[in-house]
């Protein structure tokens, strides 16, 4: 399998996410027009991967298909970034829908390991869930990004491994989610544990973190060697009671954080050879 420069930092955007409103937050691209802006301006910016969740008229959270289908569409049409569409959905789509997603032909998809008290919510992922999607997913040859926000989740990533062996593409590509309320941590700490209970197939890892604790996990996950995910879906200030601006603005500052651990984005063709994808190097 061709590999990828170990310096090379891959900058995943999540630019909208399933939990805020646009009346909170109008900012947030909600319409396909603004998402297909905002990718443009954060791989211009050093983002290689996008992960979608989209809006119907009202702005509400849907996993309609044929807006999933033109959405991938649009975004191939548009950039060359790694299109991963979320199977997490919001806290309230019903499990039946959230498989029908990988219908929609992306290149990768959110695999979250297990569930979760997300707020006062629970992101439901049984596991019988987990394997049914794990197995689409590799049938439909789409890349998983396997979501880990917790300790438990990252020893049933091992588990689920085991059982059905690696992914579509060979590689195991993980992020960690952090500083949900219900789920790890996000702290350092949290993510040293974390990574050194990952299994050994893991080939390349990512951290978010949730809100405020967004610079602590950043930080840790260059520190460790990691990978970055930044966007709206996850921090809405850009510090203190100052709100984010664009999707663009969290990936550029990103990519200063990289470069000051000599670490350079990675271009998309690169993230395409490092997750595996169909339409990568190696395929
Ligand atoms: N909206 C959260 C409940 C994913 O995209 O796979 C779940 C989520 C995870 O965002
Ligand atoms: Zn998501």
């Amino acid at each position: 399998m061709p590999d990828v420069p170990a310096d090379r930092l891959l900058i995943t955007v999540a630019p909208t996410g399933a939990e805020t409103t646009k009346d909170a937050c109008p900012q947030l691209p909600t319409t396909l027009d603004e998402l297909v802006a905002t990718a443009r301006d954060c791989e211009a910016a050093g983002a290689a991967m996008i992960h979608v969740h989209i809006r119907d008229d009202e702005h509400r959270p849907t996993l309609d298909l044929g807006r999933l289908k033109d959405t991938v569409t649009a975004l191939r049409e548009n950039t060359s970034l790694v299109v991963q569409l979320s199977t997490g959905g919001s806290v309230h789509d019903p499990l039946e829908d959230r498989l029908k997603v990988l219908d929609a032909e992306p290149d990768s998809c959110s695999l979250t390991m297990g569930t979760t008290n997300f707020g006062d919510d629970v992101f439901s992922n049984p596991w019988p869930f987990v394997c049914e999607l794990y197995q689409l997913s590799q049938e439909r040859r789409v890349v998983p990004e396997f979501e880990l926000f917790d300790l438990g989740q990252v020893h049933a990533l091992q588990r689920l491994l085991n059982k059905y062996g690696l992914p579509y593409g060979g590689r195991v590509h993980c992020d960690l989610v952090m500083g949900v309320p219900g789920g790890m941590n996000g702290t350092a700490d949290a993510l040293v544990a974390a990574v050194a209970a990952m299994p050994a197939e893991v080939t390349s890892w990512s951290a978010t973190g949730i809100g405020r604790s967004t610079l602590a996990v950043a930080l840790a996950a260059l520190s460790k060697g990691g990978h970055l995910r930044v966007g709206m879906e996850d921090v809405l200030t850009i510090s203190r009671g100052v709100p984010v601006e664009s999707n663009a603005q969290l990936v550029e500052r990103a990519v200063a954080l990289g470069e000051l651990v000599q670490r350079t984005p990675m271009t998309t063709d690169e993230a395409h050879t490092l997750l595996g994808t169909s339409r990568g190097a190696g395929a």
